[in-house]
């Protein structure tokens, strides 16, 4: 009897322990969720800190290809964050840079399809130092998925940028004039080292944006923190009242492609927001306040401009301008501004915005453009050229 009991007890122990084990490994598989989600929303507002996070609650391991494959996976990640990481210059992010292009498979793609896989993957961030060196990784991980189809790696890099301002051109209603496939030819002539491309294979290119743009990843948006964070341009100016014709002292964010305006610097919340589509921007003169300018509606004068403002409970209404005129401290202040609000609606996500076809950009010649896409372009034309 004795032993029946002493068995039962043990049994009783065993069945405890393994319930106790369960327990944690439960409260630990709960824990790692727990941190990988907060992890995730780090990461969507300050991609640095949200891998430092990650890596130190242990969800991530630090490792280059491990940070890599997390990042192309991309579950719960924002594109436009994981392109802010991959285009930092610190050591960590060029190797994952690395790594993360290395991810993707193209061999036996055609290059529209491996850049329609690549620009899919994140979101390319609008500074051109940023842009160069993810195009030139994509660029020299295509050619060595797929060897012999280029000369070199500029060549791959050139035609990638000739891709996406075709895409541009056929796609963008705003752009008039349409890029014929000969144009097309033209505008590639002597890429290849000095050789020209095969008809075939910009043909193939040419047909496959014609009848496919690009996908852009578009971001959930509602995370206002996130956007902004790297704005394009930031600071205090002046602005004019809609109705009441009153100005008002207002701390402005220009970033993808709208411009906020708040009450404080440290406002999280917008008093207002002007999306830049559809609008222009011009100097102005104004008699009370110096250095103005204006965003206007060129299409529909007359007509309210969309926009959103908060009123004074605190809702959310619709804009009541025609225009909103705006007071630089200065003429060098107000010409920034204008230079950024445009170049703000060339650049928007890139693939819409390269608006200088390559015409143009021969055109300009050696002058210095505002244009930096136009300089990646042409500082690689020179290398080819210097090349022959
Ligand atoms: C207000 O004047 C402010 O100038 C508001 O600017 C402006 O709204 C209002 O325009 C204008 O009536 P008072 O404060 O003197 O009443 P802010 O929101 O920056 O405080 P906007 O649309 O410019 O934000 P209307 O159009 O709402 O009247």
């Amino acid at each position: 009897m004795e032993d029946i009991q002493r068995l039962k007890d043990e049994i009783a122990e065993v069945f405890a322990e393994i319930d106790n084990f369960q327990q944690t490994q439960s409260s630990k598989v709960i824990q790692r969720d727990k941190d990988l989600c907060t992890g995730r929303k780090k990461f969507n507002m300050d991609p640095t800190k949200g891998i430092q996070y990650l890596t130190e609650h242990k969800v991530l391991s630090p490792d280059v290809q491990e940070i890599a494959k997390f990042l192309y996976k991309g579950e719960g990640l924002n594109k436009t964050a994981i392109g802010d990481y991959l285009g930092q210059r610190e050591p960590l992010n060029l190797q994952v840079l690395q790594a993360f292009v290395e991810c993707h498979q193209f061999a036996n793609l055609n290059l529209v399809q491996a850049l329609r896989q690549f620009l899919w993957s994140f979101r390319l961030p609008g500074e051109a130092q940023k842009i160069d060196r993810m195009m030139e990784a994509f660029a020299s991980w295509y050619c060595q998925c797929n060897p012999g189809v280029f000369q070199s790696t500029d060549t791959c890099y050139i035609l990638s940028f000739a891709v996406i301002m075709l895409n541009t051109s056929l796609h963008n209603p705003n752009v008039k004039d349409k890029t014929t496939f000969e144009r097309f030819v033209s505008m590639n002539r002597g890429i290849n080292d000095g050789a020209d491309l095969h008809e075939a294979l910009l043909r193939n290119l040419f047909d496959s944006i014609k009848n496919e743009p690009f996908s852009i990843p578009e971001d959930d948006g509602n995370d206002l923190t996130h956007t902004f964070f790297n704005p394009s341009r930031e600071g205090w100016l002046l602005k004019l009242g809609g109705r009441v014709k009153t100005w008002k002292r207002r701390w402005f964010i220009l970033t993808d492609n709208c411009l906020y305006y708040f009450e404080y610097t440290t406002d999280k919340e917008p008093l207002g927001i002007i999306p830049l589509e559809n609008l222009s921007v011009r100097k102005v003169d104004d008699p009370k306040k110096p250095n103005c300018f204006e965003l206007f509606n060129a299409n529909c004068k007359g007509q309210k401009i969309k926009a959103c403002k908060t009123d004074g409970d605190g809702k959310v209404v619709e804009g009541k301008h025609q225009s909103y005129k705006i007071s630089a401290a200065s003429p060098e202040e107000r010409n920034l501004w204008i230079e950024s609000i445009r170049w703000e609606r060339k650049t928007m996500g890139l693939y819409e915005g390269i608006m200088m076809t390559w015409e143009e950009m021969n055109a300009a010649g050696t002058s210095i453009t505002q244009d930096p896409f136009y300089d990646l372009v042409a500082a690689r034309k020179k290398k080819i050229a210097s090349k022959k």
